[in-house]
């Protein structure tokens, strides 16, 4: 049982030959104006989605639906996916540009994680509420440019929230099973760290990886979060409904509630520092990834360095995708329907 559950299975890597890139793009060009990827996402992706499937090799669209049926792949990496000609200067203050020529690339992501079963949605206490978040070096603030630019190390998103599996109620944060990353630039190459979480797990003695699945770890909101919302008595591994274990972690926002799952969370640290499995992935303009939130831990290089807030910098967008069941379940907007409520 154990040893199944350590197996790794394959990432799931495509590049897209250019008549098909070329071809998604102008489909995805000629949506109608519109469709609008914050106040009806649902729609959007969709229609990017059927439009995207029809251009797809039939190899290809297998490939994607077997990530999306069994959900174990850590992730899906599509290559040269979409055109980024014409995009606008990357943003320098957390917001979304006011011209719309990003939205091409925006519904492409939102049309690949609709074709990987996933429901795209945002927290309204996270970025405003933002579907689309923006990743790129951000100067309006300290806090910003922190944030924006420095080493992240390996962690899952939303280590606050609960999983489908511990039955949370309608109200409270629960953590996306994927999200998606589209790059419109990366200049220097700077990569996105992956680390499935089989790799870490073959690592682990039986003893630390019972201690990882007690409900006995507390977590707090990550800094994009407007607010902190703290979660208690939450295991670090989870069984998840398809038989496999999955992870919730960070280790500035996760602690143990007592000595002995304290030093548990510390071994896994450990283990994640400089761990030679770390799989770089760098995104280059028009390449898309869907991260399994449950079966990878992801991160990333320094951009501090490297920032120059003259229009050309990094620039990635991250959209979460949910579970369809676990999102029928959560509180929503009356008004915008992908825009989970937490309580108060
Ligand atoms: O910048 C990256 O490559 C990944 C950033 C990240 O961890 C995230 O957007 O959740
Ligand atoms: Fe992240």
């Amino acid at each position: 049982m154990m040893k199944n559950r350590k197996s790794c299975q394959p990432n799931i890597v495509i590049k897209l030959p250019n008549d098909i890139r070329d071809s998604i793009s102008e489909k995805l060009y000629n949506l109608p104006a519109s469709y609008d990827q914050e106040r009806d996402p649902a729609s959007l992706a969709i229609a990017a989605a059927s439009r995207i499937a029809d251009l797809l090799d039939p190899c290809t669209q297998s490939q994607i639906l077997d990530f999306r049926e069994k959900r174990q792949s850590p992730y899906l990496l599509l290559r040269n996916f979409i055109s980024t000609e014409n995009i606008p200067p990357t943003p320098t203050n957390d917001t979304s540009p006011d011209t719309d020529s990003w939205r091409v690339q925006a519904a492409a992501l939102l049309g690949l994680l609709h074709l990987s079963g996933y429901v795209a949605a945002s927290f309204q206490d996270e970025m405003g509420g933002r579907l689309c978040h923006m990743v790129m070096p951000a100067k309006n603030d300290e806090k910003s440019f922190l944030r924006s630019t420095k080493m992240l190390n390996f962690h899952t998103e939303v280590v606050n929230g609960y999983f489908g599996e511990d039955f949370p109620e309608c109200g409270q944060t629960v953590s996306p099973e994927a999200f998606g990353l589209i790059c419109l630039r990366n200049p220097n190459g700077t990569p996105t760290t992956v680390l499935p979480l089989a790799k870490v797990l073959e690592k682990l003695d039986e003893e630390t990886m019972t201690l990882l699945m007690k409900k006995k770890y507390t977590a707090c909101s990550q800094s994009s979060f407007d607010r902190n919302i703290i979660i208690r008595n939450i295991s670090v591994l989870n069984e998840l409904s398809n038989g496999t274990l999955g992870i919730r972690y960070s280790h500035s926002k996760l602690k143990g509630q007592d000595e002995s799952a304290q030093l548990a969370l510390n071994k896994v640290h450990a283990l994640l520092t400089d761990n030679p499995e770390t799989i770089n992935v760098n995104l280059n303009p028009g390449d898309a990834l869907i991260l399994n939130n449950r079966s990878c831990l992801h991160g990333r290089s320094a951009i501090t360095d490297s920032a120059t807030f003259d229009g050309l910098d990094r620039w990635l967008i991250r959209i979460y995708g949910f579970d369809r069941g676990a999102f029928s379940r959560m509180k929503k907007m009356e008004s915008m329907k992908h825009v989970i409520l937490l309580n108060e």
